[in-house]
Formats: C-alpha cells, sequence, structure tokens
C-alpha cells in the first residue's frame, strides 16, 4: 500500500483530526494544505522555495501536463518528481475536474468525455482508463479518480445518473489502476447538496476501498453555509482510518471549518492566483498592496509574519514592483501567501493537539474579520 494514514487525535473541542499520512516521498501532518503546481511548477516558486516555506506535499494536474509537454516525457524523465525536481510528496489530480471547468463543447459518455482543447481547439477523449494511463506515468504518490463534478446547482435527477456514472468509472479507475504498489488512488465522493446523493456516493466508494477519500462538487458557487452542511453530512459516512481531501477549497476560513468538519487535505489556487494579482492574505484579512495606501507604507505585508518576504521587504517596495510588473513581486507576494496558509494549518494541528480549536477559531475569525465588510 503506497498511502497509509495515522489517526494521532481528535480534538475534544472540534471533532477535528490531528494525523499523518506516509507516501512513498515521506509523510506529512494533516490537516494540511497542498500548493497547486498545474503545470508541474507552483507558479514563480522554485521547489527549493517551497521546501523552506515548509511545504510537504503539492498538488498538479493530468489534464494540463497531458495536452503539454504529454505524460511521455514526464515518464522518460523518469517521472515527475524528477522532471520537475520535487523529492517532496505529489498529489495528482485526473482531469476530470479540468476538463469540466476549462474546455467548451464536452460531451459525456459512458465510456468517457469528448471535448476540446483548451488551448489549440484539437478534439480530445478522456476516460477513466486513460487518465489511470497518464497518471502512472505521471508517478504522483496519490492520484485521483476520474469523476464527474456537475455545476452548481444541478437538479437530482441529473446529479443521480451522474453520482452513478461516477461509481461506475471508479470501479474502472481502480481496474486501470496499473501502480497500487506505489501510487495510492483516491475516489471522490460527488452529490452535490443532496444528502441522499452524498450518502449513495459515499457508499459505492467505500465498497471498493480506496486508501483515501475526497470530497468533490463542492467550492463550485455554492453558499459557504451550504458547504458545510453538506460536510456536515459526509464526512461521518467515510472511514475514519483514511485520509479525506476536500479538493479545489483553500481561502482561510474553509480550512478553517474543514478541518473542524474531520477533512485532512486541502488545494487550491487562491492563494497563489490572487498573489499573482497583489492580493495578501494577512492576519487581519486580506490585502491588496497595489492600493496607493501602501506607497509609503514601509511595514511588513503581514506585521505578524516571520516569512522570508516579511522579514525582509516592505509593501511600499511589494507595490512598486507588482505595480511595474515586475516578476520579483509575484514571487514575493506568493511566497508570503503560501507561508501564511502552511502556518494556518501548522496553527490548526498545534490547536487541535491541545483541543481548543474551537477558541483558535474565534479568535482568527475576529482578527480576518469575517464581520467587517
Ligand atoms: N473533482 C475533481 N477535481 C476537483 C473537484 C472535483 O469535484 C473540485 C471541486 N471543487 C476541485 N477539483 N476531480
Ligand atoms: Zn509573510
Amino acid at each position: 500500500m503506497a498511502i497509509r494514514y495515522e489517526l494521532i487525535k481528535t480534538c475534544k473541542q472540534t471533532g477535528a483530526r490531528l494525523g499523518r499520512v506516509h507516501t512513498p516521498h515521506g509523510s506529512f501532518e494533516t490537516p494540511m494544505f497542498m500548493p497547486v503546481g498545474t503545470l508541474a511548477t507552483v507558479k514563480t516558486m522554485s521547489p527549493e522555495e517551497l521546501e523552506r516555506m515548509g511545504a510537504s506535499i503539492i498538488l498538479s494536474n493530468t489534464y494540463h501536463l497531458w495536452l503539454r509537454p504529454g505524460e511521455d516525457i514526464v515518464e522518460e524523465a523518469g517521472g515527475l518528481h524528477k522532471f520537475m525536481n520535487w523529492n517532496g510528496s505529489i498529489l495528482t489530480d485526473s482531469g476530470g475536474f479540468q476538463v469540466f471547468s476549462l474546455s467548451d463543447l464536452r460531451q459525456i459518455e459512458e465510456e468517457g468525455v469528448h471535448f476540446r482543447n483548451h488551448i489549440s481547439g484539437e478534439k480530445l477523449f478522456l476516460s477513466p482508463e486513460k487518465a489511470m494511463h497518464i497518471q502512472n506515468s505521471l508517478g504522483a504518490d496519490i492520484m485521483m479518480a476520474f469523476d464527474e463534478c456537475p455545476p452548481y446547482p444541478a437538479d437530482h435527477d441529473y446529479m443521480k445518473k451522474s453520482v452513478e456514472r461516477t461509481s461506475r468509472w471508479a470501479e474502472r479507475c481502480l481496474e486501470g489502476h496499473q501502480k497500487p504498489e506505489t501510487q495510492g488512488l483516491f475516489g471522490i465522493v460527488q452529490g452535490g447538496e443532496y444528502e441522499d446523493l452524498r450518502e449513495q456516493s459515499a457508499k459505492d466508494l467505500t465498497s471498493l476501498d480506496f486508501p483515501g477519500y475526497a470530497v468533490g462538487g463542492l467550492s463550485v458557487g455554492e453558499p459557504k453555509d451550504v458547504m458545510n452542511r453538506v460536510l456536515d453530512f459526509t464526512t461521518p459516512l467515510l472511514p475514519d482510518h483514511k485520509p479525506r481531501y476536500l479538493m479545489g477549497v483553500g481561502s482561510p476560513d474553509s480550512l478553517i471549518d474543514g478541518s473542524i468538519r474531520g477533512i485532512d487535505m486541502f488545494d487550491c489556487v487562491l492563494p497563489t492566483r490572487i498573489a499573482r494579482n497583489g492580493t495578501c492574505m494577512t492576519s487581519q484579512g486580506r490585502l491588496v498592496v497595489r492600493n496607493a495606501k501602501f506607497a509609503r507604507d514601509f511595514r511588513p505585508i503581514d506585521e505578524h509574519c516571520d516569512c522570508h518576504t516579511c522579514r525582509n521587504y516592505s509593501r511600499a517596495y511589494i507595490r512598486h514592483l507588482v505595480k511595474a510588473n515586475e516578476t520579483f513581486g509575484f514571487r514575493l507576494t506568493t511566497y508570503h501567501n503560501l507561508y501564511f496558509l502552511l502556518k494556518l494549518m501548522r496553527q490548526v494541528r498545534e490547536a487541535i493537539r491541545e483541543d481548543r480549536l474551537g477558541d483558535f477559531r474565534e479568535e482568527f475569525f475576529e482578527q480576518y474579520g469575517f464581520n467587517k465588510p
């Protein structure tokens, strides 16, 4: 078995889980945030910088690497770890979600999905078997099943058919997976906001015995309280002795609220994407460093942050770089945002260890200003 989950303890105040996931490229404590490196690079960051900020697992994308440079080239390089010089753990998403979010003109059939390449317009086809083949070539420690993530809102009738197809696809993924000894395959629970369909999906997938489970189909435009309610009834359906991954979620409040609902792993482009447009996450909320009021502000981005960016560079300097479109500015904001979320998860784990995640949530939300505009 490539993936092993160790439950260390649950928080008496909230029920959140402190755990450890073991992979062929080391282990990491959970709850954990995974920076996104879609094209075999976490945009603007070197692997050395990722290591220095405390990242232990990153996410990459089957869909993008299949289109370029092609999974055969990555395989020839010796796999994704060697290709990009990252020796920590890697998770690859299956391409299912990207097909649905990036391409138009898609056609879903039992066999798989027909769609057009979002760059060239070329006709393409992705199926459970193909997604497994590509992910086996990429060689990540964790691979994801090929699923359908319907848009929000989707009616119950459509969602039921989709969940059933995703379950059949999950079975085909397990059969197509060629390297279960070195790569762990996670199943993805779908079902939208419908409790009966989440139950059905979780039942189908847990009977297939994956080494880990993801909750998919959330953070697709639904209100936050809907996501929390879905998690409230979905995570209890998943086995205690396996990791649970909430896909595509990375706002600070959702990381805390997801942890409280028993989630162990998260990923999101949010910290890296907003960094490249000059927005920083701080303990006092978001800071838009382009803002004119920072022109002569020589304080760090976040006075409570001890990252490399905040220890060495000012808001005024970073504002200047970002406004001038200088690459270094985006590197500084990206480093800070990722450090901020990785540190937040460290704080969440410490709070679980000491049975005070509920108190930590209160303090954090107060500081972050979730009650302010
Ligand atoms: N499925 C897959 N990847 C995903 C999602 C999903 O539902 C989401 C949902 N937010 C993000 N990434 N395969
Ligand atoms: Zn910082």
